[in-house]
């Protein structure tokens, strides 16, 4: 696939709809709003698609699509039980200071999620 590379994730893990709320914008916060996405992690991003039709299609040549990509160098990754009062949420904080809980009532799914986007901040975080 041409530019595929680039979208190696580095760890064997396949896209799963998993419920997402973005709770703040680059430092702004926002209104909690829960959403079932289709969640892909690339060698350096998590991309976040309204559904897995959505992600047939690479994101910047659809410009209308709602699609979120999360940069992951400089990404923080913590479990919570703070910030919702869900289980097996944890919330990743982009170097922008954007806000994402992330949850999947199954929590040997959301423990899977969780060390593929750790391993892929740590390899994608330059010192
Ligand atoms: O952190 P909050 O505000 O208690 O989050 C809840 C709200 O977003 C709620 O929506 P409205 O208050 O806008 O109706 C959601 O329905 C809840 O799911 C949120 O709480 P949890 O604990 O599920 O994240």
């Amino acid at each position: 696939m041409a530019g595929g590379a680039t979208f190696e994730p580095l760890v064997d893990i396949k896209g799963e709809h998993l419920n997402v709320a973005k709770i703040s914008d680059g430092g702004k916060k926002q209104r909690k709003n829960w959403a079932s996405m289709w969640t892909v992690l690339t060698s350096d991003q998590l991309l976040f698609y309204k559904d897995k039709q959505e992600s047939a299609v690479a994101w910047y040549q659809k410009p209308g699509a709602k699609t979120d990509v999360v940069q992951l160098g400089g990404a923080v990754i913590e479990w919570t039980t703070e910030k919702s009062s869900k289980k097996n949420v944890f919330m990743i904080t982009t170097n922008t200071g954007s806000e994402y809980l992330v949850q999947s009532d199954n929590s040997s799914t959301a423990s899977k999620w969780y060390d593929a986007i750790k391993k892929t901040v740590e390899s994608s975080t330059k010192e």
